[in-house]
């Protein structure tokens, strides 16, 4: 039975402990973590429905990271987050009418995200009109009522904005982004702009894919894995059981991080005896301690190092047969990477020449690599950049497109890779726009849309007024904090179709509108009967996810729905899209997705096989590379580090063990050693004392910046870490404010999160 709002226990940060880092992750405790707050939440019976049908052949896929289910999936195929975001999401505790009444917008806007999301699952649209600080529920026909004539009544379709968070199914994204495309914008911004756009940026102009070019079983395969910019541990846990198997098949791992990540270091494989009382599996043979940016300098010396071996031994270093025939851009890559001097390598990376040897060394002993990576590349200035310069120093040796080695992003949002396959993205190429006009009978727009930082811009600039959010918490996600709320405030309505309630909410256009949607959790009943939905992981296999509990609520529609409804209020006729069949059996969606969207013919044939399908791949499969030339492009980059002047450092923001993005599930950060608060700066030992601070002072973090905007971090508490020196972190997205808006990926437009100039000042205790 529904139950209304749990007392929630905000955080006292003068109750914050700090204890030592882990050097290994999961094992026992990662277990008992992960049943505990389910069995508190939701009762036996529900978590027992919700875990053990996580990522099985016939559950539904789990919605805290994109890692691939392997073929051989244990009865417990979930992590410790995984379990937490379930049970966020399946939570019995919901948020009833009277909530609304009791509670101003300005109010909640107050609170913080932990007790936001901890007031339970949202069950009524909700809606704010202008001039008032209330929200009250309205029926859903009235809900679509003011949307449709809020949307019909603008002078373009371009003043819309409508943006994704990546836990959007496969159908429920084909039919948004075609909605939007009919209603005539390509204003289609997503979480992935802010995520692995510089990934799918860099390997676009190089290998012609934006996508990962290994599948499952090549981790098993590889001889050596280079993990850079990642925090598995935490973010993707089930991937320690990948590494476990490709350490125990022989290979060997390096982590590339400012910081010693527990999971990086050592795995205690909780389905394992050896992982429950052992010593667990060390898993990197080398950690590289690198400096915040310097991976691009590290790159170019690694991809020297190998130049400089081919001249030794001419004929036997570099894979000349491929280089050959599928490459591009050798000597330019050659000659520009003569002049690469090792004095600015190691000032960039702070390391030292022999552990660049000793990486170099291993990667030339090995013929299948693997490089993975995540936000510690691709949220930088020269996110795009380093990621072409992994691609550069694969192809050297042929490492893309064969058994046990390739590229590997790993996504974050579960769905984020197969959204963007069903056309969520502002700047879809002109096949797939000519392949949606035909099967629907419209002309798309063809130019460009605003993607996320734009979108912000265009709002606080008064062109974008209307804004629609299927999931996800821009406004908290996004950088530049203050700008992107003063973006929000400046629209005509804020409409969020979302689970759970979140800062996006309190933070509105002059009028906003809450419809609230089911989850992955839960049986999705159509008038055709039960509906499964599709999704894609980090190595492009598509499966089924089908929801296993009762919706927490009788009154949630899908987002299939809801984007439906929106769309017969402002669409219909303009397209020969079937809305309200669509609504009742979604294998409809996934006829028309056969007929649009590259590798996904006969789509309800594929998705109904047996763990479902991978989609082909160019590089991967044939090393056929789909750029304009037909080869893979190695690329000059002209290497530009971060100049750090005395007295400040450079901060990147992480995300805790307790969080998923903006959702804050607790106050601890296990492998970090932080309990009971986030408001931690992380430095070393010898910056606290270059800096004349001390271990557990409080400072405020300032921006340095040239635009002499004040951006602050208030009372954070110095957590001496053993980070690279000169860098420090905090969390995400507290992080954000700091960020400004205009620093981005060159070429992504990817917020630069990942490094900020800062100066800490001391500052007095909180009271
Ligand atoms: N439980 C849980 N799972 C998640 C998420 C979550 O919030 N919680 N989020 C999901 C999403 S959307 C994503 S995108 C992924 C994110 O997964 P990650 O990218 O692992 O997430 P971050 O916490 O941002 O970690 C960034 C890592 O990069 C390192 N780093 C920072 N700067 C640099 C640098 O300049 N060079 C190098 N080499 N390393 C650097 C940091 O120390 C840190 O280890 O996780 C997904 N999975
Ligand atoms: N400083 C800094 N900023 C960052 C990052 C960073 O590392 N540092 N990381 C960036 C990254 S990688 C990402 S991906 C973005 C994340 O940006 P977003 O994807 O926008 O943010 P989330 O926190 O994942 O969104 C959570 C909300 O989604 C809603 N939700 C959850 N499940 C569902 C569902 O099934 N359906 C619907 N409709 N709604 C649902 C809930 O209301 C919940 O509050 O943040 C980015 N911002
Ligand atoms: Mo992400």
């Amino acid at each position: 039975m529904p139950r209304k709002n749990p007392d929630v226990e905000e955080a006292d940060e003068k109750d914050l402990e700090v204890g030592k880092p882990k050097e290994w992750a999961a094992g026992i405790p990662g277990v008992l973590h992960s049943m505990q707050p389910a069995i508190k939440h939701m009762g036996l019976g529900r978590t027992e429905k919700t875990l053990l049908a996580l990522n099985q052949k016939h559950g539904f896929d789990c919605m805290s990271c994109a890692w691939p289910d392997p073929d051989h999936r244990k009865t417990f195929e979930f992590c410790e987050n995984g379990a937490k975001a379930v049970t966020w999401e399946a939570t019995p505790v919901v948020i009833e009418s009277d909530f609304w009444a009791e509670h101003t917008v300005s109010e909640l806007r107050q609170r913080t995200e932990y007790w936001l999301g901890m007031q339970g699952r949202l069950t009524e649209p909700v809606y704010k009109p202008a001039g008032e600080d209330r929200y009250r529920p309205v029926s859903w026909d009235e809900a679509f009522g003011i949307l449709g004539r809020k949307l019909n009544g603008l002078a373009s379709p371009d003043e819309a904005a409508f943006y994704t968070s990546g836990r959007t199914s496969n159908e429920a994204a084909f039919i948004y982004q075609l909605f939007v495309r009919a209603f005539g914008t390509n204003n289609l911004p997503d979480c992935s702009n802010m995520c692995h756009e510089s990934s799918g940026w860099a390997m676009g102009q190089t290998i012609g894919i934006g996508k990962a070019t290994i599948t499952y079983d090549d981790f098993a395969k590889a001889q050596l894995i280079i993990i850079m910019g990642q925090n598995p541990g935490t973010n993707h846990p089930r991937m320690l059981t990948a590494l476990e198997e490709a350490k125990e098949a022989g290979a060997e791992i390096v982590a590339v991080n400012p910081l010693p990540e527990a999971g990086l270091l050592r795995y205690k494989n909780p389905q394992k005896v050896k992982g429950i009382i052992g010593h667990g599996t060390d898993l990197a043979d080398q950690f590289l301690q690198i400096r915040v940016g310097g991976d691009m300098a590290l790159l170019q010396a690694i991809s020297k190092r190998v130049l400089d071996a081919e001249a030794k031994n001419p004929g036997t270093v570099l894979d000349h047969q491929f280089l050959e025939e599928h490459c591009e851009g050798l000597d330019d890559l050659k000659a520009h990477l003569e002049g690469l001097d090792d004095e600015t390598v190691l000032a960039a990376t702070g390391l030292r020449s022999d552990e660049i040897d000793e990486l170099a060394a291993r990667y030339l002993k090995a013929d299948r690599v693997i490089i993975t990576w995540a936000m510690g590349i691709t949220q930088h200035k020269k996110g795009v950049a380093t990621i072409k310069e992994i691609i550069n120093l694969l192809l050297l040796r042929g490492n893309i497109g064969k058994p046990g080695a390739g590229a590997s992003p790993i996504r974050g949002h579960s769905n984020v890779q197969g959204d963007r396959t069903m056309g969520i993205w502002e700047q879809m190429p002109p096949a797939f726009l000519d392949a949606l006009g035909k099967e629907f009978s419209f002309d798309p727009p063809r130019e460009h849309g605003a993607d996320a930082v734009e979108t912000i811009r265009r709002m606080r600039d008064g062109g974008i007024k209307v804004f629609v959010a299927l999931g996800g918490n821009l406004v908290a996600a996004i950088s530049d904090t203050h700008a992107a709320e003063a973006a929000m405030e400046n629209t005509d309505i804020t409409v969020q179709i979302s689970t759970k309630l979140n800062r996006s909410h309190t933070v509105t256009g002059r009028e906003a509108l809450i419809l609230p949607t089911m989850g992955r959790t839960e049986i999705d009943l159509q008038e055709s009967g039960p509906q499964f939905v599709s999704v894609e992981d980090t190595v492009c296999a598509v499966h089924p996810s089908a929801g296993r509990v009762q919706p927490v609520a009788p009154n949630l529609l899908s987002e299939v729905a809801i984007v439906c409804r929106i769309a017969r209020e402002t669409v219909a006729g303009k397209s020969s899209a079937d809305w309200a069949g669509f609504e009742k059996n979604y294998d409809l969606i996934r006829e028309h997705i056969s007929h649009v969207v590259a590798g996904c013919e006969n789509y309800n044939d594929k998705i109904r096989q047996e763990g479902g399908f991978v989609l082909p791949n160019g590089p991967r499969d044939s090393r056929t590379f789909p750029t304009p030339t037909g080869k893979a492009i190695l690329t000059v980059n002209h290497l530009e580090s971060i100049e750090r002047p005395a007295g400040t450092l450079i901060l990147q923001s992480v995300r805790s063990h307790d969080q998923f993005n903006t959702t804050i599930y607790g106050h601890n950060d296990r492998y970090r050693g932080i309990k009971k608060g986030r408001d931690v700066v992380f430095v070393s030992p010898e910056d606290i004392a270059e800096l004349g601070l001390s271990d557990g002072q409080f400072v405020d973090i300032h921006g340095v910046y040239e635009d002499n905007v004040e951006r602050v971090m208030r009372k954070l508490r110095v957590v001496s870490y053993p980070t690279a020196s000169g860098c420090a972190a905090t969390y995400y997205p507290e992080a954000n404010v700091l960020v400004p808006l205009d620093s981005v990926a060159e070429g992504s437009n990817t917020p630069a999160s990942k490094a900020v100039l800062v100066r800490l000042e001391p500052t007095a205790e909180p009271v």
